[in-house]
């Protein structure tokens, strides 16, 4: 095998390598939470500490915190320093599945550097963990409660329960492509020695 060859499977090893190591950050930084209605008793609105925001930060999926109806939730990642890479967003509900007339729902956001946001996808609490899938970089997630959009008929009284939010960045295979790129180089020095 020349020197060539070596390199040329030593880039796509690293590049399947970084694919198979792909780590997983769980959302611990609180930016921003706008309550929305409750429209249940005090009693109820309260239960479980559901209205504490740290609750959806706190890496622990069995406390959760309640959007509200039409509330929203904006939450980082203190572990990756500037912007995260396509990724794979998990979202955990532990009160998933209480029957169809307690459906909730939300639309889960990236927002980049320059503060826009992207849809990146509905999530529901039919089942307890919900992925969506954010194919550009981005800076932090929002959160934002369309139970009474999504379900007209629900008896929801809080909104969507945000137990724990995921991340698994889809790694671009840099690493991989800088090493091709410096292939391409020595294949011209390569020509230009020929040719000399
Ligand atoms: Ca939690
Ligand atoms: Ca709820």
């Amino acid at each position: 095998m020349n020197i060539l060859k070596t390199l040329l499977a030593s880039a796509v090893l690293a590049a399947s390598a970084a694919g198979a190591n792909a780590a997983t950050y769980t959302a611990d930084t609180l930016v921003s939470a706008s309550a929305g209605a409750c429209e249940g008793s005090a009693s109820d609105c309260a239960a479980n500490d559901r209205l504490n925001a740290n609750n959806a930060v706190d890496g622990d999926s069995s406390t959760f915190y309640s959007l509200g109806l039409g509330g929203s939730l904006v939450v980082g990642f203190s572990e990756i320093v500037g912007n995260i890479l396509p990724s794979t967003v998990s979202v955990f509900e532990v009160t998933f599945n209480r029957g169809t007339s307690h459906a909730e729902a939300a639309d889960v956001y990236a927002i980049d550097e320059s503060g826009s946001e992207s849809l990146l996808g509905r999530i529901t609490n039919r089942i307890g963990e919900s992925s969506v899938f954010a194919s550009s970089a981005f800076q932090y997630l929002k959160l934002v409660d369309v139970s009474e959009v999504e379900f007209p008929e629900t008896t929801s009284f809080d909104g969507y329960d945000v137990a724990k939010i995921a991340i698994a960045p889809v790694p671009l295979p840099a690493g991989g492509l800088l090493l091709l790129g410096g292939l391409g180089g020595l294949a011209a020095l390569r020509r230009r020695k020929k040719a000399a």
